[in-house]
């Protein structure tokens, strides 16, 4: 068995201190509403207050990726959580919104460095959808409440460790 016990970056599951933004798809809203109903309550749980969360709603999950990339770039938030619901059709348009839907976000987070909480279900029918908007499969919004708020404390976390190791080589260390 190793002896090494090397340092770990650790999170609480707080949300003092904390701003989350909620980007939230009015299509098939009836399965959206719930989702953030369930990411509120995660926040809730952990300590958040109104005032620490902004609400921005979009047309469709296609849509998502550009508003949260441009709420990113104000600075407020910690971390963004993104809400959407795909509903397979007839046709091959669900692919297309689901996947580039899916690509928006994971683009929007790496482009800003600002964490995103993927909650974006993609299902083939409606009750696969209500069964994880709060049913058998239990609330995917609250999952991605505890994730935004996990993301936005290692976030932080990951910044004030990178600086401090910063200021240290600068002190020490000549650069190169
Ligand atoms: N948007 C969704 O969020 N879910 C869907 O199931 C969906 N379907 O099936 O069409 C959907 N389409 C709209 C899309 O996200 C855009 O809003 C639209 O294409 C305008 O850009």
């Amino acid at each position: 068995m190793a002896k090494l016990k090397p340092a770990e970056v650790h999170t609480e599951l707080k949300a003092n201190g904390l701003h989350f933004g909620i980007i939230v798809s009015r299509f098939n809203s009836f399965i959206t509403d719930r989702l953030l109903a369930g990411a509120l309550d995660a926040l809730e749980r952990a300590g958040s207050t109104e005032k620490q969360i902004e609400i921005v709603r979009v047309p469709g999950s296609f849509e998502i990726g550009i508003a949260a990339k441009k709420l990113a770039a104000t600075g407020r938030c910690d971390s963004i959580i993104c809400i959407g619901c795909v509903l397979r059709g007839e046709t091959s348009h669900y692919d297309h919104v689901a996947s580039e839907s899916a690509r928006g976000i994971q683009l929007a987070q790496l482009d800003t460095g600002v964490p995103m909480a993927f909650c974006l279900l993609t299902c083939d029918t409606l009750e696969q959808a209500i069964d994880r908007a709060g049913l058998k499969h239990g609330n995917k919004g609250y999952e991605a409440g505890l994730t935004a708020i996990e993301m936005a404390q290692l976030s932080r976390k990951l910044k004030s460790s990178s600086s401090s190791a910063g200021a240290k080589s600068g002190g020490g260390r000549k650069r190169r």
